[in-house]
């Protein structure tokens, strides 16, 4: 209690320029709505600065990634402060996404943090277990350890927030049980306090995998569950704003 939830909306490579001015549009205007939950789109790089400008105050606005360096001869990435340049005010880093098709290990995704700690953007760091390792009953060690390479010594007192999202439950339509979303996030928060303090005990920790309308109230009502991480359905405006309702 006392946290104001976060409904993230992660659009990952999906839609046109015309498509994200349309989806951004219908969630600003829903976001009056939903009051209660802070409400955030990532949308593609080329996508960010358009949709910043015409969201405005209404709708937060975040990146999907960015570079470790301020700047430099980095081909085909983009820096932090040029995230912030174009209205965001996220940065999801470290998704299981980029772990997988660009090799980010937990050093990578801390420095990229590092970075966007520096030019005042808030990461949204991702940890999450695989089914290998949820079956072999590894899951909070390695979401533990995950947290332990990825956050930066500046990560409590900035504000940031991680998402618990499981492999195997993204984009899957498979989600763990409540108790097993429950057990992590606890260990999620027993593990901020214990590193940064009471600081720790105030960030939000999101879910992400499989979040839909029909199973984001239960989510959303479990302890330490403070938002949520939504792909496939943030790209439905009706599905993202009940989403959001349901926090
Ligand atoms: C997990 C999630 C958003 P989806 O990656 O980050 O995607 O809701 O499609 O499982």
């Amino acid at each position: 209690p006392g946290v104001r939830p976060l409904i993230a909306g992660n659009w990952k490579m999906h839609g046109s320029l015309a498509e994200a001015a349309a989806l951004a549009g219908a969630v600003r205007d829903g976001a009056a709505g939903v009051a209660a939950a802070e409400l955030l789109v990532c949308p593609p790089f080329p996508y960010l600065h358009p949709v910043a400008i015409q969201v405005g105050a209404g709708l937060a606005v975040g990146g999907q990634d960015c570079h470790a360096a301020v700047k430099g001869a980095h081909t085909g990435d983009v820096a932090a402060a040029m995230l912030k340049d174009t209205g965001a005010t996220y940065v999801i880093l470290g998704h299981s996404e980029r772990r997988a098709d660009h090799g980010e290990a937990d050093a990578a995704v801390r420095a990229k943090a590092e970075a966007a700690l520096a030019a005042g953007l808030t990461p949204i760091v991702c940890v999450g277990e695989s089914e290998a390792q949820r079956l072999a009953g590894e899951a909070e060690a390695v979401v533990t350890g995950q947290l332990g390479g990825s956050l930066p010594e500046g990560f409590a007192a900035a504000g940031g927030v991680v998402a618990y999202e499981p492999v195997w439950a993204i984009g899957t339509g498979r989600t763990p049980t409540e108790p097993d979303i429950a057990a992590i996030h606890a260990a999620i928060r027993a593990n901020l306090v214990q590193r940064f303090g009471e600081a720790g005990g105030t960030l939000r920790i999101l879910y992400g995998g499989s979040v839909k309308p029909g199973n984001a109230g239960a989510i959303l009502a479990l302890p330490h569950v403070d938002g949520a991480l939504v792909g496939g359905a943030s790209l439905v405006a009706a599905d993202f704003l009940a989403i959001a309702a349901a926090a």
